[in-house]
């Protein structure tokens, strides 16, 4: 006689999103979690710190060419309304804002200039409509609670209800959590909202050297490191799950072949992790958990995704190094 598994009687009829992730992920031959599970308030300021590193290039690099692109793109465009895609703490929409302002955008209440920002953190999101609100009188801000990965939610970011020009902003290299063809997949339900005079900003960090892709991801603080266990942490503190995160090393490295930084949790100890919901994992020593892809692409294949999801790249800008894009791209009709 077979025994029911644990798995099977303790799964509640309907889990929470978060469980049928981890039950999903883990039982891939390559244990693996969703990058997005980083973003609990201490994972979003480990992310904050993160992005004033030494190491960490792509921040600032795609501020310095934000600064560049922005005015340009507020006194061709005129956008009525800001579409930010994985908005976090917003600060570089400021950039956008103020150049749109600079060019006299009216943010007044005659015609309203909107403001949506999209994020899956609906306390980080609450914060930034409060702050951006404050600094922008006159902005309608509109923020949308939403998981960019998820397939089934059309529309939830689709700047339908906007007023024209809509400029959609994806941000931080974002993308590059995405496989290419779940990335394609995503831009073709941006597309889907946009109408021809709307533009997508996307930023996209490049491949280069090895060598400084590695060391963005291993800075020498551990801030990427904690930031990498604070999903175990995440996920004990929403699950009631007992992985230790002390017993995981972080390991970050470029896989050449794939054309990705690949982040990963490496068991120092085998070790047995009780999820409630699913029952007890074995992890041994030395298998590792994925936690994040950071795709780093090269404008061929940033084309081919564009063009697959019925875009046309219009304007494509780098840092003097070469080492990071931001392009603006208009759907095909
Ligand atoms: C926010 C997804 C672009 O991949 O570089 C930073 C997240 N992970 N350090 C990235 C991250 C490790 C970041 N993205």
């Amino acid at each position: 006689m077979r025994e029911a598994s644990p798995a099977v009687v303790d799964a509640a009829p309907r889990e929470s999103a978060m469980l049928a992730d981890v039950r999903h992920g883990l039982a891939q031959p390559q244990k693996e979690l969703p990058p997005k599970y980083f973003y609990d308030r201490r994972g979003s300021e480990l992310f904050e710190e993160i992005t004033r590193l030494d190491e960490y290039y792509l921040t600032r690099t795609e501020r310095a060419l934000l600064a560049r692109v922005a005015p340009r793109l507020a006194r061709t465009l005129r956008p009525r309304a800001l579409v930010e895609l994985g908005a976090g703490s917003a600060e570089k929409t400021r950039v956008i804002l103020d150049a749109m302002r600079a060019v006299g955008a009216p943010l007044a209440d005659d015609a309203p200039l909107t403001y949506v920002p999209v994020d899956v953190s609906a306390a980080f999101l609450a914060e930034t409509a409060a702050r951006l609100g404050a600094i922008y009188p006159g902005l309608r801000v509109v923020p949308v609670v939403a998981d960019l990965a998820d397939e089934d939610a059309a529309g939830a970011f689709a700047p339908r209800a906007l007023a024209h020009p809509v400029l959609v902003a994806f941000l931080g290299s974002t993308i590059g959590n995405f496989e290419d063809d779940a990335a394609v997949r995503l831009l073709r339900r941006v597309r889907a909202g946009m109408a021809p005079v709307d533009r997508l900003l996307l930023g996209a960090d490049l491949v280069k050297d090895v060598a400084v892709i590695e060391a963005a991801y291993n800075d020498r603080l551990g801030v990427t490191a904690a930031f990498n266990r604070n999903m175990l942490h995440v996920v004990n503190d929403e699950l009631g799950a007992t992985f230790a995160p002390d017993a995981f090393a972080h390991s970050a490295f470029f896989n050449a072949a794939a054309g990705r930084i690949e982040m990963h949790l490496v068991a120092t100890a085998d070790q047995c992790v009780l999820i409630p919901g699913l029952g007890r994992v074995a992890i041994r020593r030395g298998e590792s958990i994925r936690t994040e892809v950071s795709n780093k692409y090269d404008r061929p294949r940033l084309a081919r995704m564009l063009g697959a999801a019925g875009f046309e790249i219009v304007t494509w800008e780098t840092d003097p190094a070469g080492g990071y894009a931001l392009l603006t791209a208009a759907p095909c009709a």
